[in-house]
């Protein structure tokens, strides 16, 4: 049992464990696994993913709704649960009460288990892109929750950037306005998720993991609120050119307009269009970045656990007791 955790949320014990002794523990999404893959992949993924995190020397923990419980950390049994067809609701910050409430299943987006990872304790989260503006948002509005997640929950996102079907200049204004420190690893490019490089600038190099911990520290002594984007592009054997990019794009955007899709379908419509479009090169790639993102957000976990003495000295003391005011 976490200390201070109530209501509807299980927690693995292994989880619990490494949670209660400090160390390094990694969240992970399920609307990837849900909505992001194909159903013939999507389970033997996640535990793939939950692997890459083990061999970076943390522990993984796959968040998602069952039975209107939030779960950290997942059984096979719960995988094959959110593998279905028709696939379970893909739960955003607005959606989780209500699942909660009706108790439901659901997939959580990267705004839903930033929500979750926060509650269990866990700082650091994998997964393959973000959300973020949508190309026409001044007329459809559709901004992704979770640049406003990034904005309020303090977690760290270990991610690929952001699809290049989004408004990239506009999700990174998004996140300088709401203060969010969006971190190159080892790279000064934003980069668009299938594509190594966005040509948009993020706003601090990190050389290294410990580069990036030593931000996360800085980031939660100013104010425990609020998140980070680290951004680790693509590996280079991967990673979809972005003249072709462009190309796929084209043709699955003026796709979405001719079926009138909106709202939070467009995003799975567009996944699962791009991979039948490039014979399942986009989901041979997708695969890649999510496992090396996993590896990458371990080795955060790992340096941010390492914490420097001053501040375990800090956080040992006790807490003030207030007494009541003697009248
Ligand atoms: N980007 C991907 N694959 C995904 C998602 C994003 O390449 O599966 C999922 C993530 O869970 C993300 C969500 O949080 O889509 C964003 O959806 P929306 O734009 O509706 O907020
Ligand atoms: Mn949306």
């Amino acid at each position: 049992m976490i200390r201070g955790l109530r209501g509807p949320v299980s927690v693995m014990p292994e989880i619990v464990e490494a949670l209660a002794d400090r160390r390094p523990v990694v969240a992970l999404e399920s609307t990837i696994i849900a909505h992001g893959l194909p159903r013939s992949v999507a389970a033997e993924t996640a535990r793939a993913v939950e692997a890459a995190v083990r061999v970076g020397g943390a522990v993984p923990a796959t968040i998602a709704v069952l039975d209107g419980r939030i779960r950290i950390g997942l059984s096979d049994d719960d995988l094959a649960r959110l593998v279905v067809d028709p696939p379970v609701p893909k739960l955003s910050r607005r959606d989780l009460p209500v699942a909660l409430a009706i108790g439901g299943d659901g997939a959580t987006t990267v705004a839903a288990t930033m929500i979750c990872a926060a509650l269990a304790g866990i700082r650091v989260f994998a997964t393959g892109g973000l959300g973020g503006v949508h190309r026409g948002a001044e007329h459809s509005f559709d901004i992704s929750p979770d640049l406003e997640e990034l904005a309020r929950t303090g977690v760290a996102v270990v991610c690929s950037g952001a699809k290049s079907i989004l408004d990239l200049p506009k999700t990174l204004e998004y996140l300088e306005t709401r203060g969010v420190p969006v971190l190159g690893l080892g790279t000064a490019i934003f980069p668009a998720f299938l594509v190594q490089d966005s040509g948009l600038p993020v706003s601090h190099l990190c050389p290294d993991a410990e580069a990036v911990a030593r931000v996360l520290r800085m980031r939660w002594m100013l104010d425990t609120n609020g998140g980070v984007v680290v951004a680790n592009p693509i590996p280079t054997a991967d990673a979809i050119s972005a003249d072709e990019m462009e190309a796929l794009l084209a043709s699955v955007l003026a796709e979405l307009a001719d079926q009138g899709i909106t709202g939070p379908a467009v995003t799975p419509f567009l996944l699962a269009r791009m991979a039948e479009r490039s014979q399942g090169r986009t989901v041979a790639a997708n695969l890649a970045l999510i496992k090396a993102n996993a590896a990458a957000a371990a080795t955060i976990a790992v340096a941010y656990s390492r914490r420097p003495l001053e501040d375990q000295i800090i956080r040992r003391q006790p807490p003030l007791r207030l007494k009541p005011l003697r009248s």
